[in-house]
């Protein structure tokens, strides 16, 4: 019936808009009014990401693209012949490929993503340059259980997970350490990771990173709004909110925020919400490890960080974690 792309018609409640309202609607109704950062990613919100990446203030992306030229080959030396690699958030289209290349003759890419374009895109991207590679995306969510397909499984083949971008950052310590477990999970026993955290802890450096003089950040930030108006027919009015940045060197985390410029109603799924000039909405948590702060973090998840690789600035980190 409907075109597979088709958009389904206005008012139609699927599955996942229906997690996103209640998720939103949840969060809405907390004292610190909050939506999971989760939701950033639409399409527009994914464009506006890459366009972060590129920023002259925004030093993680570049920053470990550069580590991972320089010693990619180090951090894969023990990855024997005939892995499967495993990544976890599939949009790192600039780092894969170095990584793959630096592995002999990987047998299978497993892109996880809970975003389906970017996972087909992500897959097709990399079928085109190792064309040898079994690409098998998993639809999933990288804080819920899941497992590799049966065959992948097998225990001679070896298997490294793959989580740069720092997105770890983007769960609680807590979260953290519960995401690494599940990762000893499903890789399995003698399993590899290499992550990348970032380790700045300089406010001169996090705030502009996050708070560009461009607006990128900002736009990306209340982009979320645009998203809860269209897919949930909510009525932000986005001149009534601006982006902040705050840095919690208490808790050694960046906070993204929407104030609220003004006293207002905002009204969503029947129900409303009312926001006193500047509250907010807390939009994301980054943290941000020193290299003996993660390692102690890998360790309570029952790995072994066995290799760390930084700049010269000690801004960034890659670390090789072993079960
Ligand atoms: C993709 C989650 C790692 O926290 O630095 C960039 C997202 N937020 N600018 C980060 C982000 C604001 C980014 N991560």
């Amino acid at each position: 019936m409907n075109a597979p792309h088709a958009l389904p018609p206005p008012g139609t409640v699927t599955a996942a808009t229906a997690a996103f309202a209640a998720n939103v609607l949840e969060g809405l109704a907390q004292p610190q009014k909050r939506i999971s950062s989760a939701w950033l990613y639409d399409r527009r919100g994914s464009e506006l990401f890459e366009e972060i990446t590129h920023l002259p203030e925004y030093y993680p992306t570049r920053t470990e693209i550069s580590l991972l030229e320089a010693h990619v080959d180090d951090m894969a030396r023990p990855v024997g012949p005939g892995a499967v690699v495993v990544e976890i958030g599939s949009g790192s289209s600039r780092k894969t490929p170095l990584l793959l290349r630096a592995l002999a003759a990987p047998h299978a890419y497993v892109p996880l993503d809970l975003a389906e374009e970017f996972l087909w895109e992500s897959a097709r991207t990399l079928a085109r340059e190792f064309s040898g590679l079994r690409i098998a995306p998993l639809l999933a969510d990288f804080t819920q259980p899941f497992a590799l397909p049966d065959d992948l499984q097998a225990p001679e083949r070896p298997r490294l997970g793959f989580f740069p971008g720092s997105t770890i950052g983007n769960l609680s310590p807590a979260g953290a350490i519960a995401f690494l477990r599940l990762m000893a999970g499903a890789l399995g026993a003698d399993a590899l990771m290499l992550i990348g955290t970032d380790c700045t802890r300089d406010p001169a450096a996090l705030l502009p990173a996050y708070d560009d003089t461009r607006g990128v950040t900002a736009a990306f930030n209340l982009n979320l709004l645009a998203r809860i108006n269209r897919e949930l027919g909510a009525d932000f009015a986005l001149a009534g909110f601006r982006h902040e940045a705050r840095y919690r060197a208490d808790l050694g985390r960046i906070e993204m925020h929407l104030v609220s410029r003004r006293p207002q109603r905002v009204r969503l799924c029947g129900r409303h919400f009312d926001f006193a000039a500047g509250e907010t909405i807390h939009t994301e948590n980054s943290y941000k490890y020193s290299r003996d702060d993660f390692c102690a973090l890998a360790h309570a998840a029952g790995w072994l960080a066995e290799g760390s690789w930084s700049d010269r600035q000690q801004r960034f980190c890659i670390h090789r974690l072993r079960l």
